[in-house]
C-alpha cells in the first residue's frame, strides 16, 4: 500500500551538515520526498509535536534538544512508507541499531539520534498536519 509518513532530521543532524546525506539513504530506499521545508521550533512547538510523551521523564528535555537548532520536515511516499522508514532509520537508541540504518551511522546518543519517523497511520496524519498544508504536499 502507497502511505505517506512524517520524517524529521532532528538539530544533531543539521548541525553537523548531514541533511543531504540523509535524504540521499532516504531516496536509495525508494522512498519519495513529496514535501519538505527547514525550520527552528520553538520548544512550545515541538512539545506540541512530541505531545503524546508529556508523561515521559525525557520529555522536557526532548523539547530542549528539537528546539536546539534547525530540523529538516518532510513527508516520504512510498510502498509501506511508514514501515520501510521505521527499518531505514534503526533503533531508537544507536547502540542497538542495525548496520546499514541512518541512526547506526549518524546518531549520537538516544536523545540526538538524528531522525524521527511516524510510528503508525494515525501518528503520521497527525505529524503531517502538523507542519503542512494541502497544498504543500506534491506527489
Ligand atoms: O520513535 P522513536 O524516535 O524511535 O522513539 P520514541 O517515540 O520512543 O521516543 C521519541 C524520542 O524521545 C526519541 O527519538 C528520543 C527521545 N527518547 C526516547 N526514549 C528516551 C529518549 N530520550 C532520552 N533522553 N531518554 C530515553 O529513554
Amino acid at each position: 500500500m502507497i502511505q505517506r509518513t512524517l520524517s524529521i532530521i532532528k538539530p544533531d543532524a543539521t548541525a553537523r551538515n548531514l541533511d543531504g546525506a540523509i535524504l540521499a539513504m532516504i531516496q536509495e530506499a525508494g522512498l519519495r520526498v513529496v514535501a519538505m521545508k527547514r525550520l527552528h521550533l520553538s520548544c512550545e512547538q515541538a512539545g506540541g509535536f512530541y505531545a503524546v510523551h508529556k508523561e515521559r521523564p525525557f520529555y522536557n528535555d526532548l523539547c530542549a534538544f528539537m528546539s536546539s537548532g534547525p530540523v529538516v520536515v518532510s513527508v516520504l511516499e512510498g510502498e509501506d512508507a511508514i514501515a520501510k522508514y521505521r527499518t531505514l532509520m534503526g533503533a531508537t537508541n544507536p547502540e542497538k541499531a542495525e548496520d546499514g540504518t541512518i541512526r547506526k551511522r549518524f546518531a549520537q546518543n538516544i536523545e540526538a539520534n538524528s531522525v524521527h519517523g511516524s510510528d503508525a497511520p494515525e501518528t503520521a496524519a497527525f505529524e503531517i498536519a502538523y507542519f503542512f498544508n494541502a497544498l504543500e504536499i506534491v506527489g
